[in-house]
């Protein structure tokens, strides 16, 4: 519906204004976007994409689990949770000397980003002094850092912030009124407040959500609009497909429609501009034209790595080999002597 509040969907007027003001998308807003004909809707955001991101690359940020398994939340679509029966082991925190070694071997591949995942409800202090250690060494090889490791109080997220932590990972993951279906060991307030306390840290937030958990489309557009409307809207926006794994709750959820999905990425380009749109989980699934529609759409970065925590993703070469082939500049992964060649500025 086109109503006068939403000017996102008067894209065809080169002076109209593109988006709401930050903090004031409606659902309906959203919503309108998300039903918008598809190659309308991936105009628009290439549109947005372009004017915003002029060098058009994709941000390689690679994952790993620090601390895995035998997590006590119950979220429906993790395979760490202690809940389910999925075959993931709990297992002790790893030392720092092995974190940096897997930091080094990721920079050596091209990754500019590196996220140090754990599967924690919330850290003890002894655990954030452990990651602040991983995180200062890390930052010391040059590259940026990021940590997910659940809820976190105020002064963890300082201490995280002085150890050199540039972004913190957690996900809003639905709209609130799907969320109570998904998890119920915490509530959507905890994420907002833990958000709050990262954001207070000055640290750059990486917030986004899943798709394919069984949500309506309102759902879809009530957790974009929940992004945007976080003020500022969070720096890195994670788009996830559900990884559908055996021993979770959501394991025989409907796989999403490449298409719907698709819609979101485009819909998160549009109204969170200036944000890293990530393809992160569930590509293995998806094939290269999705992908690459994907990009089109406007995502900008990818989980770079053969491994997502625990579940799998892409290998590097069939990534790299994959943005040589659509001409994506890849900055870093050119520069590496053991990488193929990227194109650059290809556009
Ligand atoms: N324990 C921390 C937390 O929950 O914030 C950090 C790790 S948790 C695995 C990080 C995020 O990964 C979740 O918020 C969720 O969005 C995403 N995730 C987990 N399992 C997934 C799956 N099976 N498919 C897609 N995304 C998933
Ligand atoms: C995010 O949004 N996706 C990543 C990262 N942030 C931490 C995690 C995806 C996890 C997929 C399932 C697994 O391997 O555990
Ligand atoms: Fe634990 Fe995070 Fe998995 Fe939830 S998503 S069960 S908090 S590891």
């Amino acid at each position: 519906m086109h109503t006068a509040t939403n000017q996102a969907v008067q894209w065809h007027h080169p002076t109209a204004p593109i988006a709401p003001a930050a903090g004031t998308w409606s659902i309906e807003a959203i919503q309108a976007l998300l039903d918008k004909p598809l190659l309308d809707l991936l105009f628009q955001a290439q549109t947005v994409h372009r004017a915003h991101w002029p060098e058009g690359d994709i941000e390689l940020a690679t994952l790993l689990s620090v601390k895995t398994g035998g997590c006590p939340e119950n979220c429906g679509y993790c395979p760490q949770s202690a809940e389910f029966e999925t075959g993931v082991k709990a297992e002790k925190m790893l030392a720092v000397d092995e974190v940096v070694r897997a930091a080094q071997a990721a920079k050596d591949a091209g990754a500019t980003r590196f996220c140090m995942g754990a599967a924690w409800r919330a850290p003890k202090d002894r655990d954030i002094e452990k990651m602040s250690e991983m995180v200062s060494a890390v930052k010391g090889l040059g590259m940026q850092t990021c940590a997910t490791l659940g809820m976190l109080a105020s002064h963890q997220a300082l201490a995280l912030k002085d150890a050199g932590l540039d972004y913190y990972n957690h996900n809003l993951d639905t709209a609130p009124e799907y969320y109570t279906d998904v998890v119920s060991t915490r509530a959507y307030q905890d994420r907002l407040d833990t958000l709050q306390h990262v954001r207070a840290a000055g640290i750059s937030v990486c917030c986004g959500g899943i798709i394919g958990m069984g949500e309506a489309p309102v759902h879809r557009a009530g957790l974009i609009a929940q992004l945007a409307n976080l003020n500022p809207y969070p720096e890195s926006v994670p788009i996830n497909s559900l990884v559908r794994v055996p021993g979770t709750p959501l394991a025989d959820s409907e796989p999403v429609d490449p298409f719907d999905f698709i819609r979101v990425i485009a819909v998160a380009r549009i109204a969170m501009p200036t944000a890293r749109v990530r393809l992160s989980a569930g590509r293995q699934q998806m094939g290269e034209a999705v992908q690459a529609l994907c990009f089109m759409a406007g995502a900008n970065s990818i989980f770079y790595g053969d491994k997502l925590l625990v579940t799998g993703n892409p290998d590097v070469q069939a990534d790299v080999q994959l943005l040589r082939k659509l001409g994506l500049p890849g900055h870093q992964v050119a520069q590496t002597s053991n990488a193929p060649a990227l194109k650059q500025g290809a556009r």
